[in-house]
């Protein structure tokens, strides 16, 4: 087995425009932006990323050109109590625009989670409650600076707020989510770090059991569990060139940003002696947790990973032979603190071929032939830890042109504390005394889609029976309906898993052997809707939550589902909002943004660390060639006699 990573790429400089920012090109766009704004420690820098080019403007870039770059900033003042927008460009060092954005909350930063968290353990009230429950050690405490969402009180509108649920441990070695202080929460004014209130409504006990997991402490192992290695002898078969990866007919690009994490580019696949493009970005664009208990403070518990927080600083470094398994490629990603310092996550990326089962096989009984062909996937991953969560973000390509997504979701679950012997109505005991709320992970994906080309068109595709009579006199015909949706109200489209219905990108300028245009099916997997009431803060701030499907005529702006600004958003913003204007989706530049819900009743099972659980969706080749693609897989090297396989 070996690692190699592209720890000396920033060294080499830029290599092609859609390249992240490199540790140099943030520090620089600080140093630009404190100079030219006069900006001191009153400036929090929440984000910090590549203004990713147009698609023209990629189109005119030429190899060995120089490449423009510009830095998209977002930056919130404390002391002034706003937000900023401004664009630096990096070729000459000036500050291209720089906004007031009113009335918005930009994203909290892990700096401030953490100073959150020093305010609460400092504060009197907060200690005295902690006293009440016979904890006299607040540094044992761990408070989380939750966004208050649309659960600002009178009075405190306008300000950047956090409320804080807490869980005590006695050391680093228990589970950090097994002993919920229940009923103790403060809301914390973020730019002052001013604790407003505390709130101490509850008599119930905090668990006592640890909760813990490592190996020391569950033991005995088993130990039947022998060695399993992957080995390519000759190396793997992909190539990476900066952030290009090639792999079999496969080419795209790998992006990272500051919000969004890992990001796919212009996915394409050779064919017909030409590339031919399919997605043109791909991303995690927004993840919403709502939490279904009522009760006082817990009402509040809802968490926007993406758009509250962002994602990338949370991204782990990954270890050979743990996270990822064989002959592994690593890219490291960079992002960067409140204060603009730049910050490098080593082996933040894992990319890897999988053996994956099955391709295609058949017996051909009379010739007494077999054919049969292994699947490989190529996977690219990255793994997220969101306080308790994990969210390990995976998406594959295959050898037939399917490209999948998958999360697997684990960590440990979000817990309230219960009275000994009651039953939790919003959550399911785990653990004596200790309840996990009942929630869903909404996640949404948003693709610039580019199938075969920037002009593309969507239908929604059923299956339908034929009532019974003359055209259908024996019963049994059904056939498949393809509804083209042309506006984006049409578009708005829940999974109807009893009709088969998936969703078919096509491109009407291009036509497969059969005259049909060349398609990419988006095929749901399993999903849910929201269980938050009509007309509840959690449900109008997350609208995009309501509908699986959305599809949108590409606009630079609209890149987030739930909008540029959640945090404390009141709601209606982002697909909602675009949306509205119902503007056409024929025969253009077509984004689709697929939401899927994780739903999480939780089992014991699921205590002290959860089991990963997986969803994701595909998108699927139909029509797009002109036969299976993978014919020309060769056989396995083993050659496979008919005998062995009848
Ligand atoms: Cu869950």
């Amino acid at each position: 087995m070996a690692a190699t990573t592209d720890a000396t790429r920033t060294d080499r400089g830029v290599a092609h425009p859609l390249d992240p920012l490199t540790t140099d090109e943030i520090a620089r766009t600080v140093a630009i932006l404190r100079e030219g704004r006069g900006l001191g420690d009153e400036a929090r820098f929440v984000d910090i990323s590549l203004r990713e080019p147009e698609k023209d403007e990629l189109a005119r870039h030429e190899a060995g050109e120089p490449i423009p770059r510009e830095a998209a900033v977002v930056v919130a003042d404390r002391t002034a109590q706003t937000t900023h927008e401004a664009v630096v460009s990096l070729d000459d060092g000036a500050i291209g625009t720089w906004d007031t954005v009113p009335g918005v909350q930009a994203a909290i930063t892990l700096d401030e989670y953490v100073e959150c968290e020093q305010a609460v353990r400092a504060d009197p009230r907060f200690r005295e409650a902690l006293a009440r429950r016979g904890i006299s050690e607040p540094q044992n405490v761990m408070a989380e600076a939750w966004s208050l969402g649309g659960h600002a009180e009178p009075g405190e509108q306008g300000r950047r707020l956090a409320w804080t649920p807490c869980w005590y441990r006695e050391s680093l070695a228990d589970n950090a989510y097994a002993r919920p202080i229940e009923g103790l929460y403060t809301v914390v004014d973020l730019n002052t770090m001013e604790v407003l209130r505390v709130e101490d409504t509850s008599d119930v006990p905090v668990p006592e059991a640890s909760g813990a997991y490592r190996p020391d402490q569950v033991g005995p192992l088993r130990d039947d569990v022998r060695p399993l290695e992957v080995v390519q002898p000759e190396g793997p078969s992909f190539e990476v060139e900066g952030r290009e990866v090639r792999w079999q007919k496969w080419r795209f690009r790998v992006g990272f940003t500051p919000r969004e994490g890992l990001v796919l580019h212009t996915i394409s696949y050779h064919d017909q002696d030409r590339w031919r493009p399919i997605v043109h970005r791909a991303s995690y664009a927004e993840l919403v947790i709502p939490y279904g208990d009522p009760s006082p403070g817990r009402f509040r518990t809802n968490a926007y990973d993406i758009g509250e927080y962002g994602i990338g600083p949370m991204t782990n470094s990954l270890e050979l032979g743990c996270d990822c398994l064989g002959e592994i490629r690593y890219l490291d990603a960079v992002v960067h603190d409140s204060h603009g310092e730049p910050i490098t996550i080593g082996n933040a990326i894992c990319m890897h071929e999988e053996d994956y089962g099955l391709l295609w096989k058949h017996y051909d009984w009379q010739a007494e032939d077999s054919e049969v062909r292994r699947s490989r996937r190529f996977v690219i991953s990255s793994i997220i830890t969101a306080a308790n969560y994990e969210y390990a973000f995976y998406w594959y390509l295959y050898q037939d042109g399917t490209i999948e997504t998958e999360v697997k979701l684990t960590g440990i679950v979000l817990t309230s504390a219960v009275h000994p012997g009651e039953k939790p109505e919003y959550g399911r005991l785990v653990s004596p005394g200790l309840s996990a709320l009942n929630h869903q992970h909404f996640f949404c994906v948003r693709l610039d889609m580019a199938v075969d080309g920037h002009r593309n068109d969507v239908h929604e595709v059923h299956t339908e029976s034929v009532p019974a009579g003359p055209e259908n006199p024996y019963g049994n015909a059904f056939k498949a309906v393809a509804t083209q949706l042309s506006s984006e109200r049409d578009a708005q489209q829940l999974i109807d898993p009893l009709s088969a219905r998936f969703w078919r990108f096509s491109n009407p300028d291009r036509r497969n052997t059969v005259g049909d245009p060349v398609a990419y099916q988006l095929v749901p997997g399993s999903n849910v809707l929201p269980f938050a009431a009509e007309g509840s803060s959690g449900l109008a701030r997350a609208g995009f939550v309501t509908k699986h499907l959305w599809v949108t005529p590409y606009a630079p702006r609209e890149r987030y589902p739930a909008g540029e600004y959640p945090n404390q958003h009141l709601g209606g913003a982002g697909l909602p909002e675009w949306t509205a204007a119902d503007r056409s989706i024929e025969g253009t530049n077509l984004v689709a943004w697929y939401t899927f819900g994780s739903h999480h009743i939780a089992r014991v099972e699921d205590w002290p660390v959860m089991p990963v659980a997986r969803i994701g969706f595909t998108l699927m080749p139909d029509g797009f060639f002109d036969q299976n693609p993978a014919l020309d897989v060769p056989p396995p090297p083993h050659a496979c006699h008919p005998e062995h396989s009848s």
